[in-house]
């Protein structure tokens, strides 16, 4: 099997997908597409004009199939050893519960009020606007930390205590909090800190986390 993801490193659900190949020992190519704007090639694979997009080049066409969440349950299907996703249905419909809360509302106040304005911005040579990523860090994120800290209680995971795609899709969130300089303050939240450390610890997400974090360091030094 030969898979193409289309995308860019710094997207949450690029990433997503990336760490969730990378746990289940999957090959992939990654090639890199600007969605500012989107090319004309692109649009006709991915109609909502979002990455990432999975190509299987084994398969004939249509072998696309755009969304995170949609790329990640074909992984399931094609190596399900490790699984990402729980056994009991219960459980997995947890799982799936929080992967829409990272990609919607995570993603939502993290991405446009906290890494756009920061991170993205620097990235891209435009002025940077600390203070709505104050704002935001302030008004916004602490619900979503009070949550998550519930949510984990005393285990190591999210859900049926053991690695999921829950957990990716949170911790993925987070490193673009962490590009952007912010991160659940430990004497606040100490259970989701230790948590978000552990899960950028894994592996698969720090390789990609240093690969990123040199690509932001260099465009701050050019
Ligand atoms: N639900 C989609 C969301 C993907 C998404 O929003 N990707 C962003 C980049 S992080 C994007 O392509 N944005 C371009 C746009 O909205 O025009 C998924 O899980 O893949």
């Amino acid at each position: 099997m030969a898979l193409v993801i289309y995308g860019m490193g710094p997207s949450p659900f690029v990433r997503k997908v990336r760490v969730a190949f990378v746990e289940k020992g999957m090959d992939y190519t990654l090639e890199n597409v600007n969605i500012f704007p989107a090319p004309d090639w692109f649009k006709e694979i991915s109609p909502l004009k979002r990455i990432p997009v999975l190509r299987d080049t084994d398969r004939p066409e249509p072998n696309t199939i755009p969304d995170s969440s949609a790329i990640c349950a074909y992984a399931e299907q094609v190596q399900p050893t490790p699984s990402l996703y729980p056994a009991d249905g219960f459980e997995r419909g947890r799982a799936a519960w929080i992967e829409e809360y990272a990609d919607t509302e995570m993603a939502g106040v993290i991405g446009l009020g906290v890494f756009r304005p920061v991170a993205l911005a620097a990235l891209m040579g435009k002025d940077i606007d600390a203070a709505t990523a104050e704002k935001t860090m302030a008004e916004r994120m602490p619900a979503i930390f009070n949550f998550l800290e519930a949510e984990l209680g005393d285990d190591d995971f999210l859900v049926a205590n053991s690695f999921s795609i829950a957990d990716i899709s949170v911790a993925t969130q987070f490193v673009n909090l962490q590009h952007a300089g912010f991160k659940p303050d430990a004497a606040q939240w100490p259970k989701l800190a230790a948590y978000v450390a552990r899960m950028h610890d894994r592996p698969s997400f720090k390789a990609l986390i240093d690969e990123e974090a040199a690509l932001f360091a260099k465009t701050r030094a050019a």
